[in-house]
């Protein structure tokens, strides 16, 4: 049976629906209907063909008695959904008949809609892949996040700066989800616990209603569906009726905006203290809801509380969630009469923790004080299970410890497996931010590699690339990605590489056109796309990459009839509001471009630009346009990276350090498919102990000299020669991150690029290896792998 047999779907019926829905649902006749009312009617017609599989699979989950996921994230960076349906359904043909058929261009419309960015970077990224694998699998989960009235903020540039406004996806309705007003939880904070008959009871001050949005997620070709679920905050009371008669219509409004605020804003980092008392709400309210939840529908199903970890594997996306396991205990004690014992022991084999990061400032800890005022009874479970952890094991290490609550030792405690996100960071994490655990625990702590699902980052992104690959090796890649290893025995065969050319060519040409109708920037589509997007920080380094850009425009103008390769650097990303530095660099960034990009001597070999809010749709575009795809953190930095595999897959090579997965990438793709530069871990730490590493390297350094001159002396700046006095202090006193250290090898490295560049045979080869490399790569892999070696979960076929 075909996937649009089970889903009964011709484009004569698409066609019909989207005709009924705009009718019916919208209230438009077709003549009136704007772009957003055709998205809304195509939106609701394909998700009509989502419900049946989603049925489908929650019956045979719970017929089959099937053990359930639970992947609790304060993040899902999710993108547009249009595509991602078209494309699992396996409609997209039919889409863009029915569309055209109704007058209108499939494509326009799907630009229409906003992106769902409920999540920073690749955390939350990361748990929008797992969705979609834990669907194509057919593994029976639940996605448990907060549905933010604003996500991610919009990024603009002014004056080359960013400025940060509101995003505001749910101002128009989104009609992906279902709203389950029946199923609300209370979720309590504040007050005081007091003793009746050894029973602890809890006596909150503050209550708000955790509402839940149900989407649903369709894997690959219909087969299985699954539910993201998201919590909404709303007031217990909905307005203060005794207030308004008082003619305080704004204190009538109180509760509602009190509670309201909960789920308001998706936090852009955590390093700011005020809003720290909000964020703590925010994790308390999703998990307790979420835990609530899970409980409910064991019950309803008629298992045992006693069982619980036979149906339910709870894994915890990063310590946000951290609350789990006192809110889990809390629950077993206060209501289900467990000891202790009991129930720290049953929480923890529900358990699982994915550590993200190594960065100290990074891992969660919160005042006590705070903690205590807020969750007090969690706040006692704490210091029991801190007690019970240090009598088993004898470790100095507590969770509670200069006045902080530490969620990244409650979290590894309480779960029965911690893991890791590449191979190098699991190792890490063992030997740094977790050593004594693991000393504790032994064997607790495992690495599952990140990995990016292959339906959104090759097969909708490049549908060029798809072609080909569809065409060379037949279909099945798309879930299983090894098959891509295939593609080694075409390397070499000039038609395949022409063919591998001309895909790359078109999607260089859709950014190209895509640029050109957004900033009216003009791109030279021959020049090698040189592409960095991710978040902006310190440890990615993109301020190594534009201080190569200035010395590479020096040596350009020193000598402008060399044999130079065309280059267009390319950036994408968004700081923290808060975070000064970063946003220096963001500015610098587009300074050098202001000036680079009006070198008339300069300007057919070096490009800079930088599009302002990237986002998963830019993501989209850029990626399969890649030619070099910059990796250039501090080794020992990033936890994994997935940029990475998305560039690599679409036939990027990587320039890069031995960090995060990029190991394992190399060791994949080959070592000889891979521009290798910097120090590594070990030889970073090293450095660090060796006094006033970076004056001396910048001294020895005359391009990197001279470039750091440039921007004192404001050749970047109008004359100011202030305006980067944050980043040259940084650098010369400081460079924690190595920029200094690193420098010229990066620098030498580029030009060994350059020159495989004009080797057009070989870089085909090259990019082409990546994409035959990286089948490994898929998220597929990876939830398999925390299946089986996590959540003892079943796929369910
Ligand atoms: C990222 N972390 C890691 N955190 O940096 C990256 O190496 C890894 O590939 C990815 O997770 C997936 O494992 C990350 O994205 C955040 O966005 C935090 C969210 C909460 C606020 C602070 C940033």
């Amino acid at each position: 049976m075909t996937v649009h047999d089970k889903i009964a779907l011709t484009a004569d019926d698409l066609q019909g629906d989207i005709s009924r829905h705009l009718k019916l649902s919208i209230g438009k006749d077709a003549s009136h209907a704007s772009l957003h009312d055709w998205r809304m009617a195509l939106s609701l017609a394909l998700r009509d063909r989502v419900v049946e599989p989603w049925f489908a699979s929650t019956r045979k989950t719970y017929d089959g008695k099937h053990k359930r996921v639970y992947y609790l994230s304060m993040e899902f960076l999710i993108g547009r959904l249009i595509e991602d349906v078209t494309i699992n359904l396996q409609v997209e043909d039919m889409a863009v008949e029915a569309m055209k058929a109704l007058g209108q261009d499939y494509y326009e419309v799907v630009k229409e809609e906003p992106d769902a960015a409920l999540g920073n970077g690749g955390l939350g990224r990361l748990a929008a892949c797992f969705m979609d694998s834990l669907a194509t699998l057919a593994i029976p989960a639940y996605g448990y996040g907060i549905r933010y009235e604003h996500g991610l903020f919009e990024q603009h540039f002014e004056n080359g700066q960013q400025t940060e406004t509101a995003e505001g996806w749910l101002a128009q309705s989104h009609v992906w989800e279902f709203e389950r007003p029946e199923v609300a939880y209370k979720i309590h904070f504040g007050g005081y616990v007091s003793e009746e008959n050894g029973k602890a009871n809890w006596n909150p001050s503050e209550t708000v209603l955790a509402s839940a949005y149900d989407t649903p997620v369709v894997g690959w070709q219909a087969k299985w569906a699954n539910t993201l679920r998201l919590w909404a905050a709303k007031p217990i009371k909905l307005f203060d009726l005794e207030s308004f008669n008082r003619g305080d219509y704004v204190g009538a409004n109180a509760p509602e905006r009190l509670a309201r605020t909960i789920s308001r804003v998706l936090y852009p980092d955590d390093t700011t203290t005020e809003g720290k008392e909000l964020r703590l709400k925010q994790e308390y309210f999703f998990t307790s809801a979420s835990i609530k939840d899970l409980l409910r529908r064991h019950d309803y199903e008629g298992y045992d509380i006693r069982d619980l970890h036979d149906h339910v594997a709870i894994q915890l996306n990063d310590t946000h969630p951290a609350i789990a396991g006192p809110e889990l205990i809390r629950l077993l004690v206060d209501k289900h009469d467990f000891s202790f014992d009991e129930a720290i022991d049953m929480a923890r084999k529900c358990l699982g923790y994915t550590n993200h990061t190594l960065l100290p400032e990074a891992l969660e800890k919160w005042p006590a004080d705070l903690f205590a005022r807020i969750l007090p009874r969690h706040y006692r479970i704490i210091e029991i299970i801190q007690d019970r952890h240090i009598a088993a094991t004898g470790s100095d290490i507590r969770i509670i410890e200069h006045g902080n609550v530490k969620m990244g030792e409650l979290a590894f405690i309480m779960a029965h497996s911690v893991n890791g996100v590449s191979a190098l960071h699991s190792d890490l994490v063992k030997e740094t931010v977790f050593h004594d655990l693991n000393a504790a625990y032994p064997n607790r702590i495992l690495n599952q590699t990140n990995g990016i699902t292959p339906r959104r980052w090759l097969y909708s992104c490049n549908p060029a690339l798809r072609g080909l690959i569809t065409d060379t090796i037949g279909t099945g890649w798309e879930s299983d990605l090894e098959r891509l290893t295939d593609l080694n025995a075409h390397l070499d065969d000039a038609s395949f590489q022409e063919a591998y050319r001309a895909a790359k060519s078109t999607n260089k040409d859709r950014l190209a056109a895509w640029l050109q109708e957004r900033s009216d920037v003009t791109l030279d589509t021959s020049a090698m796309f040189d592409i960095q997007i991710k978040r902006i920080h310190e440890y990615k380094r993109q301020h190594l990459n534009i201080l190569e850009t200035i010395a590479l425009w020096n040596d350009i103008r020193d000598n402008p009839n060399g044999n130079w390769t065309p280059r267009v650097k390319i950036f994408g990303g968004k700081a923290a509001p808060g975070y000064a530095l970063a946003k220096s660099i963001i500015r610098l960034i587009n300074d050098v471009a202001a000036t680079i990009n009006n070198d008339p001597i300069t300007r057919e070999f070096l490009q800079v630009v930088y599009p302002e809010n990237y986002n998963v749709s830019m993501a989209e575009i850029l990626i399969p346009a890649s030619d070099l795809s910059e990796q250039i953190s501090t080794a020992g930095k990033e936890a994994s990276g997935t940029g990475n595999m998305k560039l690599s897959l679409n036939g990027s090579p990587t320039i890069g350090t031995l960090d995060g997965a990029n190991v394992e990438i190399r060791e994949h793709v080959g070592a000889e498919n891979f521009f290798l530069f910097g120090l590594t871990a070990a030889e970073a730490t090293e450095k660090r102990k060796d006094h006033g590493y970076s004056r001396r390297a910048i001294e020895s350094s005359p391009k990197l000299s001279r470039v750091l001159g440039q921007i004192a002396g404001g050749v970047f700046s109008n004359g100011d020669h202030h305006r980067y006095s944050d980043i040259l202090h940084n650098l010369y006193e400081h460079d924690y991150f190595l920029v200094s250290c690193d420098f010229d090898n990066y620098f030498a490295k580029q030009r060994e690029v350059d020159a495989v560049y004009q080797d057009v045979t070989r870089w085909t080869r090259m990019a082409a290896a990546n994409t035959a490399g990286m089948g490994w790569f898929s998220s597929d892999r990876t939830i398999r792998g925390y299946a089986d070696d996590i959540w003892g979960a079943k796929s369910v076929e």
